[in-house]
């Protein structure tokens, strides 16, 4: 009886499987920021050969000698796996054929219409593209819109003449980061994944078994695309959900961090989430645009996304309404008036600024001419798009009792509030930051 022959398809994804599963395939990581890195180090602690591709060479240098530059990753375990040769880094994209599994992680921002700027995933596509052989997986893990892996991806990828789920294999699987959480990190949080063909899904579950708890298989890449931009959706639309009642709050003169505990302690129902300055990160302000765009192909208009980007994007407006009457409140203007800002990173106890809006605050009221200093022992200081360099003040009795208003920006537990609203002449406090101070509050304004 003449034994059948395996299919080619069979041939590659059994030979990198089980390269896969004796943790000696090559994996890449192309973007080792703070979703790549960490892949990239529990990936390595685990045997894999990894190998980081990034354009930025600091990056890359950093990783060569051993340091870390993402909070979320663990000091010892980085040098650790660099230290032992499992991980290393490079801008030569060349290299990209050498790896077995490919893992994208680059960013997906957005251009200054609030359109999809997927020109960093093309690129890496063209360059994995120009590299690719049989036997390789290519995991696109940056948030993006339904249809990205298939629509861009693999055409790319398909002009080479190898064939998807037979010679390579193609995936999507969000990246669910998020940074500074240090209860779900990226080997506990469950992981989504859909294949281009059910062999590529196969592969790609695979791979990501080797370091994560749970993970998902669902119908399709699209399937998992469109997965990540809800998951985002939701908190942005939750969100400015919440920033709207405490608009409509301030004008019925009642206070919503009240209304929130109180509604926190329905057990069932209701999930919590906090009014703010505004909604910062490289996630939530940007991602669900991804979808009101790709939508407007399809003839429908998103308008939860649009409302939320409208409530959120108001919130740094608000913030220096509530500081003007602040002000007025002691007879002062504005203009020339001493404010300190405390905090601008775009959530508590992280160092980012970046897309903070904070830092939209601090131009806000710059542009109404009052003088303007920022304290946050986490962001040391901070170089603006157009070009403006800000220093964080240190955060002394002097400092306070010098500034006609401190407002509070982010909430970073390792400030002494108290100590603030001790000696500050007014404080405007728009994370509820104060909450636990007990003296002093008459002269806290929360937002
Ligand atoms: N924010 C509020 N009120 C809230 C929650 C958040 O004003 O109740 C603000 C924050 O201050 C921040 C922004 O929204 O400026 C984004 O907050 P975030 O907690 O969503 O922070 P990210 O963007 O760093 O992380 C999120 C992940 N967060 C959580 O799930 C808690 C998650 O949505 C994604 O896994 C991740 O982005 C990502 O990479 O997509």
């Amino acid at each position: 009886m003449e034994l059948l022959k395996p299919s080619p398809a069979n041939d590659e994804r059994a030979d990198l499987v089980a390269k896969i599963e004796t943790h000696s395939a090559t994996v890449g990581v192309v973007g080792i920021g703070y979703v790549g890195l960490p892949l990239a180090v529990e990936k390595a602690k685990v045997g894999f050969p990894v190998v980081g591709f990034d354009r930025n060479p600091l990056r890359v240098n950093q990783v060569a000698q051993g340091l870390n530059y993402i909070r979320d990753v663990d000091d010892d375990e980085l040098a650790a796996v660099v230290y032992n040769g499992r991980l290393s880094a490079t801008t030569d994209f060349s290299r990209l054929g050498t790896c077995d599994v490919i893992v994208i992680c680059v960013p997906t921002p957005l251009t200054k219409n609030l359109d999809p700027d997927i020109s960093y995933i093309k690129h890496v596509g063209e360059a994995i593209a120009g590299q690719l052989r049989p036997g390789q997986l290519i995991c696109l893990e940056s948030t993006t819109y339904p249809g990205t892996t298939e629509e861009v991806l693999l055409p790319l990828l398909a002009a080479t003449g190898l064939v998807v789920g037979r010679d390579y294999f193609l995936a999507f699987s969000p990246e669910r980061v998020d940074p500074g959480n240090k209860r779900y990190t990226t080997r506990n949080t469950n992981k989504v994944v859909g294949g281009v063909t059910p062999v590529c899904l196969d592969v790609a579950a695979a791979f990501y078994q080797q370091t994560i708890f749970d993970v998902l298989r669902v119908s399709s890449p699209r399937v998992a695309e469109m997965t990540k931009v809800f998951e985002n959706t939701f908190r942005a639309v939750n969100i400015a959900l919440v920033n709207e009642m405490a608009l409509l709050c301030d004008r019925l003169k009642v206070n919503i961090w009240d209304v929130i505990d109180a509604a926190a302690t329905k057990p069932f129902g209701i999930m919590r989430f906090d009014p703010g300055p505004g909604v910062g990160g490289h996630c939530i302000p940007l991602d669900p645009f991804y979808l009101a765009w790709k939508a407007r192909e399809f003839d429908f208009h998103v308008r939860f996304i649009e409302l939320a980007g409208e409530i959120n994007i108001a919130m740094p407006y608000f913030v220096r309404d509530k500081i003007l009457r602040a002000l007025n409140e002691q007879g002062k203007p504005l203009k020339d008036a001493r404010i300190l800002a405390i905090g601008v990173a775009y959530k508590k106890d992280i160092e980012d600024w970046r897309e903070s809006p904070a830092v939209k605050v601090l131009d806000l009221l710059e542009r109404e001419g009052a003088r303007v200093d920022y304290h946050d022992p986490f962001v040391p200081s901070f170089q603006e798009d157009d070009g403006k360099l800000r220093h964080s003040v240190p955060l002394t009795k002097d400092v306070l009792k010098g500034s006609d208003c401190v407002v509070v920006l982010t909430d970073h537990t390792t400030i002494d509030w108290q100590t603030i609203v001790d000696h500050a002449v007014a404080v405007v406090d728009t994370r509820n930051a104060t909450r636990a101070v007990r003296d002093g509050r008459d002269n806290v304004v929360l937002l």
